[in-house]
């Protein structure tokens, strides 16, 4: 045992409780962006060693430091001689004993250099690990990422050669300061839950780049690593062939072109190519522009009614990781519902799903979870919130199926709140200044009126609504909306109540089909057709996890879904709403 320096009859590895100190820095964030869009990338997605680890034993122990051949006799623990799992995948739902465990897991495996040309470089790319993750090569600590959604990347240039013993240590403890914060209406699954890859890239390459289009133009910034230089754009269909200047590693262009535009009508998407020095990355973008008009989202410059449906990112067997398979599925349902807008609650979903909401034509509103009580006076709690929200901007701004960035859900309005929301929406318009800002809010439960001043910073103003549930009058959600006059779109941002799927009884029975076809039509009934409405968006389109919902219907689950959990079984809620949607289409298309 390691003699300390605390006392001279101390061990390090027993007494010392600043163990964690040597852990904390660097911080990976959005300041080491590598945008992987288009590249190659060797999955490190499969078998990897696991063990809980509840008193951070590993930290004091130095598990990360263990090589093969190398593990001291005592040891805690071999990862070369360990319990395994599959990535990516939450520990909830590895083995019954985990389904409740919030704590710090360790996961291990072998990697190879993938670089072809000793020039290139090498990074690793974790697509998210909820919460916090410290990644460790060969017993080297790389940095430390907060937040449970967003990707991110860790350069491992310097520190391989060949092979090397790569050890991640991902704890997802509630937290007050954290994003969401210790109390929240969703499943704390931890682990990594997202792909996991090694990217190698040209020594000089293209660090990230944002494609769009504004009245005949389209708009494209580049960032690299080269200082100066010149980077290409190629958008064969449009025959644009076009040069960029970069200088102190950045370029901008402004490209006069009518493209066909992106709607959910049409969901056109065009190839590209982006090449700068060696490197070259070749993706699908869609073009469309985004406007507001006193009440209404305008698309393409035309009023759009959002038809819409929350949905949270929550799987039966696998929690929350997602396939292809999955998403696609989704947007069946989506389709099926009518629903032309999803709102991804309450976190940043799977980057594919804005991949192929762009080639379904389904609008999104992308948000972080800054939800409930954010602890807004903290620093680091601010740091947190406004790096989750650079990675996501970052990672989905060339996706034009996006049209809004959700900055908060159902927060109360005080002056730590508005500054510390305040400076995110800013920072939200420096990184696109393309795209609506929006946000759930909290309506004056006295006056029934909206009076939130987070809504300067917005452009759309979301209210989740549950009258007919948690509230009682139907009547009051028609002031609300008659009352409200802040001049922007109101999107009534969430609705619904708790229905068991096959519930027979009659409409005066809580959680009953009947109640819940009620509950929706006289929801609708309020809404429809009214001026003030620009999208309705019930909550949600499949029941969900949450450890807070323990009475007899709900049982650890959100019964709210129009589809129940199983993500098969409608429930008679899914019909009214879609009823509502197709007369939405037939008639002007805004509101029914
Ligand atoms: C809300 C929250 C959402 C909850 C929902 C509910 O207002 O925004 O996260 O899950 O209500 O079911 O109560």
């Amino acid at each position: 045992m390691e003699k300390s320096d605390l006392a001279g009859n101390a061990v390090t590895f027993l007494h010392d409780e600043n163990y964690l100190a040597g852990f904390q820095a660097p911080v990976l964030g959005a300041d080491g962006w590598l945008n992987v869009d288009g590249r190659e990338r060797v999955s490190l997605s499969g078998e990897w060693a696991f063990a809980i680890d509840i008193f951070d034993t590993g930290f004091r122990q130095r598990w990360y430091a263990y090589q093969p051949g190398s593990i001291p006799r005592a040891h805690d623990w071999n990862p070369f001689d360990a319990q395994t799992c599959m990535l990516p995948a939450v520990w909830n739902l590895h083995q019954p004993e985990l389904f409740h465990y919030e704590g710090g897991a360790w996961y291990c495996r072998t990697i190879s250099d993938c670089r072809e040309n000793g020039s290139d470089r090498l990074f690793l790319r974790i697509g998210a690990a909820n919460y916090c993750t410290r990644i460790f090569l060969d017993g080297v600590f790389l940095g430390r990422h907060m937040g449970g959604s967003t990707p991110f990347c860790v350069e491992l240039s310097a520190h391989m050669s060949g092979s090397g013993t790569l050890m991640l240590h991902v704890e997802n403890k509630r937290d007050p300061n954290r994003l969401p914060s210790h109390h929240f209406d969703w499943f704390n699954y931890g682990g990594p839950h997202r792909e996991i890859a090694l990217f190698a890239v040209p020594q000089e390459h293209i660090r990230d780049f944002f494609l769009r289009y504004n009245d005949g133009t389209i708009l494209l910034d580049v960032e690299t690593t080269l200082g100066l230089g010149e980077a290409t754009l190629e958008i064969p269909e449009l025959g644009i062939v076009a040069n960029v200047a970069i200088a102190d590693g950045r370029g901008r262009a402004r490209i006069e072109a009518l493209p066909q535009l992106w709607s959910p009508e049409a969901p056109r998407l065009f190839d590209f190519t982006l090449r700068a020095g060696a490197d070259v990355v070749q993706d699908r973008v869609g073009f469309r522009t985004l406007d507001t008009s006193q009440n209404r989202v305008l698309l393409n410059g035309q009023p759009v009614f959002l038809r819409g449906c929350c949905v949270h990112e929550d799987d039966i067997e696998l929690g929350r990781v997602t396939s292809q398979e999955d998403i696609r599925r989704r947007f069946r349902h989506a389709r099926e519902l009518g629903a032309n807008f999803l709102r991804l609650a309450h976190y940043p979903h799977h980057e594919d799903v804005a991949r192929i909401a762009d080639e379904e034509g389904v609008m999104l509103w992308e948000e972080i979870p800054a939800y409930w009580s954010v602890n807004f006076e903290d620093a680091d709690t601010r740091a947190d919130a406004r790096n989750q929200l650079a990675e996501l901007i970052r990672r989905d701004r060339n996706r034009a199926s996006v049209i809004l960035w959700g900055l908060a859900n159902e927060t109360a309005d005080t002056p730590p709140r508005n500054t510390f929301l305040g400076d995110l929406a800013g920072m939200a318009r420096a990184l696109d200044p393309s795209r609506l800002l929006g946000a759930a809010c909290l309506f004056n439960q006295e006056t029934l009126t909206i009076e939130d001043r987070l809504s300067a910073a917005i452009d759309v103003v979301g209210l989740n609504e549950y009258f007919g549930w948690y509230d009682d009058n139907v009547s009051d959600l028609r002031r609300i909306i008659d009352q409200y006059a802040l001049g922007k779109p109101l999107v009534i941002s969430e609705t619904g109540c708790d229905v068991v799927a096959g519930h027979s009884g009659h409409e005066g029975d809580a959680n009953s089909e009947a109640f819940g076809r009620r509950y929706y039509e006289d929801q609708i009934a309020a809404v429809k057709g009214h001026a003030n409405v620009a999208g309705f968006v019930p909550w949600l389109l499949y029941d969900f996890r949450s450890a807070r919902r323990q009475n007899a219907a709900q049982r650890g689950w959100n019964r709210k879904g129009l589809i129940a959990e199983d993500k098969v079984t409608y429930k008679g809620v899914f019909n009214v709403v879609a009823a509502f949607y197709r007369r939405c289409m037939n008639k002007d298309g805004l509101g029914g």
